[in-house]
């Protein structure tokens, strides 16, 4: 699960390493150029001293050009130590840089300033694009790991990944925990029946996990009754049955070619009249570009008014599931998505990217085929996934 994501993100820890070497380097080199420069600095300080305030930056920017050099002494480049903005363009004198060059190597720190975040930054937005993960939540991610690292202090010698890990895991917790929903909490305080109704391209895993979403619900003591409305393939209907024998639930039927909002219809029905808690309702696999079953799909949803409408994709289909999720939301608002196949999923792009998108949660993940292999969403189950801190 998700092997390639970790190994993406490689790049970005590397690199983000490296500019921290170079910027302990740079820092040491300072602090050794300063032991030579102590008698200078002796002078700039007493000649500092002896002047009246108003004068004591003019003696600083003259006398930190001893040797004729111009007197903005500040080093033109990496600045090391990020000044706090001024809104006026004095020169820094060398004495306070090198002051400050002393309490920073004293402190065995650096700081982490915008521009040493370019190199690192770029690579992170590449390994994200590369797993997968749509550009706008890439960019989105970048902006918020970037925004957590500028100012850091970084402890020379720490572990320069751990940093970059925490910084990106709180971005991600960040970002999926965005429009969460308790499928549980909703399901406890919504009045009974309650109808949920799966869509989504052929194959994904709606009928898969409409048995899995039984079961689940199963085991909190509700009672579930199965609504074949996937009427239009042929063999549809047997498949939910096969379910509903394993698990010992009534499936509502019509026959092959019927009107699945009439079944799902029926299926209610039959829910209040023998006070079942919940409707689960399958339906046909379509091609978002299918016009006609998408128009059938709205009316199945204008006449059955499902209290919750979910979108099955498969996590496999990475950028092409957050792209159908999109679509489908657009046709008609989805409630939230199950992402089905997770176990096969090595990028993690459309789990990370598909509730940003959609501005729907993502409920439940598959991962596997088996009625046990749903695990309901939760954002640091998948981020310590994502990031390597936990197996499968
Ligand atoms: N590995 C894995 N396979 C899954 C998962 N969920 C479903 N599958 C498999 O995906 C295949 C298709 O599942 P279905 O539930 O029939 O998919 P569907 O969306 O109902 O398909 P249509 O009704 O034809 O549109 C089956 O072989 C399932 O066992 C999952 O989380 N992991
Ligand atoms: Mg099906």
């Amino acid at each position: 699960m998700f092997s390639r994501f970790k190994e993406k993100l490689t790049g970005f820890k590397e690199a983000l390493s490296s500019k921290i070497a170079e910027k302990v380097s740079l820092a040491e080199k300072i602090a050794g150029k300063k032991d030579n420069d102590k008698s200078a600095d002796k002078e700039i300080e007493s000649q500092a001293k002896a002047l009246p305030a108003a004068d004591k930056n003019a003696a600083h920017v003259k006398s930190t050009a001893p040797n004729g050099a111009s007197s903005g002494a500040s080093p033109a480049k990496p600045s090391l130590f990020p000044e706090k903005a001024t809104g006026d363009n004095k020169p820094k004198s060398r004495f306070s840089f090198l002051e400050k060059a002393k309490s920073l190597i004293f402190e065995q720190e650096v700081i982490l300033e915008e521009k040493d975040l370019e190199e690192p930054m770029w690579a992170l937005e590449m390994a994200l694009m590369e797993s997968d993960v749509a550009l706008p939540v890439a960019e989105e991610i970048v902006r918020e790991v970037k925004s957590d690292l500028v100012g850091k202090k970084k402890k020379i010698g720490a572990d320069t990944g751990a940093l970059a890990e925490q910084s990106l895991r709180s971005a991600l917790i960040t970002l999926l925990s965005k429009n969460h929903l308790d499928f549980d909490e909703y399901i406890k305080g919504k009045e009974k029946p309650v109808k949920i109704l799966f869509v989504g391209v052929n194959g994904t895993g709606k009928t898969t996990s409409i048995a899995k979403v039984a079961r689940y619900l199963m085991n909190q003591n509700y009672s579930v009754v199965l609504a074949a409305g996937d009427t239009f393939r042929a063999g549809a209907i047997e498949q939910l049955e096969v379910h509903g024998n394993s698990l010992g639930l009534k499936v509502v039927k019509h026959k092959t070619g019927g009107d699945p909002a009439a079944v799902i219809f029926d299926a209610v029905e039959y829910a209040k009249a023998h006070n079942k808690d919940i409707v689960l309702a399958d339906t046909a696999g379509r091609l978002h570009t299918n016009i006609n079953l998408m128009d059938q799909m709205r009316k199945i949803v204008r006449v059955t008014k499902p209290d919750l409408l979910i979108f099955v994709d498969e996590a496999i289909a990475g950028n092409d599931a957050v792209e159908r999720a999109r679509l489908f939301n657009e046709s008609v608002p989805i409630d939230g998505s199950i992402l089905t196949k997770t176990d096969a999923d090595a990028k993690g792009g459309s789990a990370i990217s598909i509730a940003y998108i959609t501005g729907k949660p993502v409920l439940f993940l598959g991962i596997g085929q088996t009625y046990p292999d749903l695990v309901k969403f939760e954002p640091e189950w998948l981020v310590d996934r994502l990031m390597g801190e936990a197996e499968a």
